[in-house]
């Protein structure tokens, strides 16, 4: 069965924001962003900017020369992340499967929504108007059976826009779709395909999985695909994670503190190793191991849990708390556990920092 999918972003979202607060910055373009002597770059602009090709990561002493009575309003950070709250806090009202991909864009799977009659459309619709009243923003929707399609058709009308692509429009749509729209083919890509004739998605279907994999690479099978409008990623639920940890209960209860002991490298290794591919898997996220802990249950079902702050998460520092958490009790022991707490996120990040990572890994995802 076709899954409904919607893609949300806002319009021009961190000048709106100033926009809203700032009615006499309205009608007139304006970029937010860093100051040009100090080598600023833009974060957003407003539509009014981009008539003057204005856009996100231009320095911004190069915006001016393109738009000399432009005006930079620095960012406020604190406000698009609350305004990110409002929204993600309105879409829970229609779905629980929410994925965020930055602070003003996220899909839904509303396939089993019940609101709105079931209505994807409608929901968006009802969405839209919500978010207006409640932030004085635009924005815009997508609504289709797939992420692909859904992200495409939310930037088909933008601004204040929304496109609606069902199940039975999906070929015709595709079909016509300039390959430059398809996100991992940039600039260059497209330029390559107009070379030898490419334009569209339906011209991009001339060419065999095994020509698409020698042009292309990895990325091949997945054009395959998306020029014919198929696109089977889910829609992925993300949240942060506090803590990691493995724990093993033992088929023979450990007597002794020396038996606990030698049990602790092989834990610690598949710790360690959990880690790695948990850090590696979300490189935009920035974790940091705060805390280490060991836990124990004993044979008569007690368990007990200790941690250290300041800690590298080293062997030696589970020997220590493995020794002190043993002293607990005189009880054997029927599991052990080992694991590190993460610190809070800090909020005070750059967010083009942020963005640049977030982009590289969606490349990497792609
Ligand atoms: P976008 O949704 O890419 O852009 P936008 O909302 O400003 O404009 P559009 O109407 O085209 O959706 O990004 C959301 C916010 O993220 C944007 O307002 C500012 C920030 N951002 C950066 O800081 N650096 C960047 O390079 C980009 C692309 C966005
Ligand atoms: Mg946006």
């Amino acid at each position: 069965m076709s899954r409904k999918i919607i893609h949300i972003d806002a319009d021009c979202f961190y000048a709106a924001i100033e926009m809203r607060d700032d009615p006499s910055l309205r009608g007139r373009p304006i970029a937010v962003g860093g100051d040009a002597t100090r080598r600023g770059v833009i974060s957003t602009c407003n539509y009014e900017a981009r008539e003057y090709g204005v856009h996100s990561a231009m320095a911004t002493s190069q915006a001016l020369r393109q738009c000399p009575h432009l005006l930079i309003v620095p960012h406020h950070f604190e406000k698009y992340r609350q305004a990110s709250t409002v929204m993600r806090e309105i879409f829970e009202d229609y779905t629980s499967l929410i994925e965020p991909l930055s602070l003003d864009e996220a899909y839904l799977d509303v396939t089993d929504s019940s609101r709105c009659k079931g209505s994807a459309t409608l929901m968006a619709q009802e969405i839209r108007e919500r978010v207006e009243d409640a932030l004085s923003i635009t924005v815009s929707a997508g609504i289709a059976p797939n992420k692909f399609l859904a992200k495409v058709a939310s930037d088909w009308q933008k601004p204040d826009g929304m496109t609606v692509i069902n199940p039975t429009e999906v070929d015709e749509f595709v079909f016509k779709l300039p390959v430059a729209k398809i996100s991992g083919v940039g600039k260059v890509t497209a330029g390559k395909m107009r070379q030898v004739g490419i334009i569209t998605c339906g011209d991009l279907r001339a060419l065999s999985h095994q020509e698409l994999a020698e042009v292309f690479g990895s990325f091949g099978p997945r054009l395959y695909e998306l020029c014919r409008g198929r696109d089977e990623r889910s829609v992925k639920i993300y949240r942060r994670r506090k803590s990691l940890s493995v724990e093993h209960t033992y088929a023979q209860d450990l007597d002794s503190l020396d038996e606990c002991l030698l049990k602790l490298p092989d834990l610690f290794d598949e710790m360690i190793s959990r880690l790695d591919i948990h850090l590696d898997k979300y490189p935009e996220e920035s974790y940091e191991v705060a805390k280490a802990f060991v836990k124990i249950k004993f044979a008569d079902f007690t368990s007990t849990t200790l941690e250290r702050v300041d800690t590298q998460a080293r062997l030696g520092d589970y020997r220590r708390l493995l020794q002190q958490a043993y002293e607990r009790s005189d009880q054997p022991v029927r599991l052990l556990g080992v694991g590190v707490r993460f610190a809070e996120p800090q909020h005070d990040e750059e967010p083009d920092d942020v963005f640049a990572q977030l982009e590289l890994a969606l490349e990497k995802q792609a």
